[in-house]
């Protein structure tokens, strides 16, 4: 697949011939697919300086101007869905399908959101005898994971632009080839140059000096908790903004009326998708003690259904982590009743779909992300003890609940300590706000939320 020998900086690609080389690898397959510059702290600092150069403009670009920016990026973007979808297959694994309708999908939602705020929103209102400025946070650093190559760059990319800020990424090691068609793109959208810059790298050399470069206002980190948490105190002790996407360990509660073999349906849709590589994904879900087996039992049936269509995890490293959690379930003894830790292909790094039923809230596999295509079933005695279950891990990033009423439904996800949530089903909108409770993370993404994170208020009084 081509690649870019060099780093998108100030409105050019430039050459990195001399970097070590970071391998792309089909995950379907293992074979290396194309190979991208392994970024230095020196590349990381260029394209600051240019992010940086380019701030003054950019800021006082009219927001008309950026949301003509934005639309044109959208239309670029929509322009090469099928190349994207086909990126994203390769370097993530996801199947076409999938590829095309979220991983190419979801962005082109969000860019057109952001194109749209852009022109609409309310930079400046005001208050008494004062006007409050809604001015850009400076200099982004966007440091991103591999699980939704594209649509995690968007989400920052988009608001950031919008809001008049001008940025550099940092993606993830595995899919560099998507965020260096994001560059493409954004390069054909007619962006003026240095506002948007890409280093590939490493997380420990190219994300850490991103993250702790002096010329940063604002770093906006999506992946897990460990790094996050260093961030976090990196940016704290700077004294500079930070926006943390961390891991999830979701709660779908299905409550005594609900439709049992809807919720059940969907719930194992919803963890199945991506193969599990899904911050958000509902991995628990608590059913009440009188219809416990029978939903272990659609569960498993539904389950085994994605065994033939499921995509591989992105890496050994990450599949093998996922086999490790499900040999810990057993360990622990939960009961598992499809799937299991066996390699279910000779070649790619699958992961069989699993469902473990008996699992009690303390055990590893109810507590810990495990990001991989693995279900745990826990039961519930009354919705008090079903609360206590969904609230009771350190995360609280989304979740759902199920109920003969709407009302009862929405009453007890009121009660839960998570970001998102859910009802009956719900249906995914990019403008509402996403984003995590306790420790999923610090901030939100998507929508008029979204692009606050990369705002700054100023008052002018009179
Ligand atoms: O994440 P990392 P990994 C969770 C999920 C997964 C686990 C490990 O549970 O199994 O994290 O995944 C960059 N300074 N999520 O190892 O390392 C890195 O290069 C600055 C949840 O892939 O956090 C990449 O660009 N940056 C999740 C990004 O951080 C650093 C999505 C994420 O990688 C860095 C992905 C450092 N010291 C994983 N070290 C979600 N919330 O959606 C790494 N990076």
């Amino acid at each position: 697949m081509k690649a870019h020998d060099g780093m998108y900086i100030d409105g050019a690609w430039r050459p990195a011939p001399d970097r070590a080389a970071i391998e792309v690898v089909n995950p379907a397959d293992e074979q290396v697919v194309a190979t991208v510059p392994a970024g230095t702290p020196e590349d990381v600092d260029a394209a600051v300086r240019a992010a940086r150069a380019a701030f003054p403009g950019w800021a006082a670009t009219p927001p008309a101007e950026r949301a003509a920016r934005l639309a044109a990026l959208r239309d670029v973007l929509t322009a090469r869905k099928d190349e994207i979808a086909e990126t994203v297959t390769t370097e993530l694994g996801a199947p076409g399908q999938f590829a095309q309708a979220v991983h190419a999908g979801l962005p082109l939602a969000v860019a057109a959101s952001y194109a749209d705020l852009a022109a609409t929103y309310a930079f400046e209102e005001r208050t008494g005898n004062s006007t409050v400025l809604h001015e850009p946070a400076g200099v982004v650093g966007a440091i991103t994971p591999w699980n939704y190559p594209l649509h995690q760059i968007v989400a920052k990319a988009a608001p950031a632009l919008a809001a008049g800020c001008t940025l550099v990424l940092k993606p993830a090691e595995d899919t560099p080839l998507t965020a260096q068609l994001f560059a493409e793109a954004v390069d054909e959208a007619g962006f003026p140059a240095g506002v948007f810059n890409l280093v590939t790298g490493l997380g420990p050399v190219a994300g850490q000096a991103l993250a702790e470069h002096p010329g940063v206002d604002l770093v906006s980190f999506t992946g897990s908790t460990a790094v996050g948490r260093r961030i976090g105190a990196t940016a704290g002790a700077a004294v500079k903004r930070v926006a943390l996407e961390l891991g999830g360990k979701s709660a779908n509660v299905i409550l005594p009326g609900a439709d049992l073999a809807k919720a059940v349906h969907v719930g194992v849709a919803n963890v199945m998708s991506n193969s599990g590589q899904t911050c958000s994904a509902w991995t628990r879900m608590l059913v009440h003690r009188d219809r416990y087996d029978e939903a272990v039992a659609l569960a498993a049936a539904a389950a085994a259904k994605y065994a033939d269509r499921i995509g591989p995890l992105v890496s050994a490293r990450q599949r093998d982590r996922v086999r490790g959690y499900i040999e810990r379930g057993l360990a622990e003894g939960a009961r598992l009743v499809t799937g299991g830790p066996e390699a279910p292909r000779e070649r790619g790094y699958y992961v069989s779909p699993t469902v473990f039923a008996d699992v009690t809230p303390g055990m590893t596999i109810a507590q810990e992300e495990i990001f991989g295509p693995v279900l745990s079933v826990l039961r519930y005695e009354d919705e008090e003890d079903a609360l206590r279950i969904a609230n009771g891990t350190v995360y609280g990033l989304a979740g759902a609940v199920w109920a003969a009423e709407e009302a009862e439904a929405v009453a007890f996800a009121r009660r839960m300590d998570t970001g998102q949530v859910d009802i009956n089903g719900g249906r995914f909108n990019p403008l509402a706000p996403f984003g995590g409770y306790k420790q999923s993370g610090v901030g939100r993404e998507l929508g008029a939320h979204g692009l606050t994170e990369y705002l700054q208020t100023k008052s002018l009084q009179f």
